[in-house]
């Protein structure tokens, strides 16, 4: 059998982290590998604000990660709430594949960073995250913004030519957010799901609001029982907006994908966009919205 290579992630973005994942992708083959190092470009990336150590800090002023990875056998691993480690997602991996466990939080994954030979960062944050930190504290108002610029949690997720499916997410999570609040990203099924019987999906936006309906296992299934990836996008943000009370000040989108490589996008409003790369061509997309 021989499948269509594509590799889809969320926000602009997600156009430098593809353009890694597909040259891993078409040198080794590995898609695991391509997903991998894909989105460890966005973690390093320092005029990221919602992705990796640099980005904005929880009300305490500290960095706290979140990211999963996920292959479409139902191998997975996660971290969530853990400090100091540069590259979450290959700490995801290594609890996917070196423990028999599928996701650690807090000191825990930190220890188990240390135990692997992670380097340990020292937590300080990076200037720009300070100094909005800085003039955040000066109200302390907690309110979840918006597409905060575009900038937001990078999810990809990828078919090889071999028909194997993988996706992975990272972030920094909720800007000053309550400290040990974990998002959507690392757990398995809302901010992620792959399944290669069927396909991918990924979720970027308010955790709270992705948690609720399971939404990347949601769209999962719905392909499942034969939605095409953009009709089970679009019914996962008519179920989300559905289940939760304050939506405007909610922004939430998805991406899907499935096996026999179509795609689909949606969000609950205007502003999200995702990069597609395929054989032929790398693009930025603007997905459709609800509202
Ligand atoms: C979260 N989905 O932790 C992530 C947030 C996000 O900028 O997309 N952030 O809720």
């Amino acid at each position: 059998e021989h499948y269509k290579p594509l590799i889809l992630a969320t926000w602009e973005h997600g156009m430098a982290a593809n353009d890694k994942a597909w040259e891993v992708l078409t040198t080794t083959g590995d898609i695991v590998d391509a997903v991998e190092q894909g989105v460890m470009v966005t973690e390093l990336d320092l005029q990221n604000l919602s992705v990796g150590l640099q980005g904005l800090p929880d009300r305490e002023g500290i960095a706290t990660l979140d990211a999963s990875i996920m292959i479409g056998d139902g191998s997975c691993g996660s971290v969530g709430f853990v400090r100091q480690v540069k590259h979450p997602i290959s700490l995801a991996r290594k609890v996917m594949e070196e423990t028999p466990h599928v996701m650690l939080v807090g000191e825990g994954a930190r220890q188990f960073a240390v135990a692997q030979g992670f380097p340990m960062e020292e937590e300080v944050l990076s200037p720009k995250s300070e100094e909005l930190f800085q003039e955040w504290k000066k109200t302390s108002q907690y309110k979840p913004i918006i597409n905060i610029e575009n900038h937001d949690t990078i999810g990809m997720i990828g078919l090889g030519a071999d028909g194997k499916m993988a996706g992975s997410c990272t972030t920094s999570g909720l800007a000053y957010k309550m400290h040990g609040r974990v998002g959507d990203s690392p757990i398995i099924g809302a901010g992620l799901f792959v399944d290669d019987e069927v396909g991918a999906a990924t979720a970027t936006g308010l955790g709270e609001s992705i948690i609720r309906i399971c939404g990347s296992f949601l769209i999962v299934e719905l392909m499942r029982q034969g939605r095409t990836p953009q009709e089970a996008c679009e019914e996962a943000v008519r179920r989300l907006i559905a289940k939760n009370k304050n939506i405007d000040d909610i922004q939430a989108g998805f991406l899907a994908l499935n096996k026999e490589g179509e795609y689909g996008a949606y969000s609950v409003r205007q502003g999200f966009n995702y990069a597609r790369h395929q054989n032929g061509g790398r693009d930025l997309i603007d997905s459709k919205f609800k509202l």
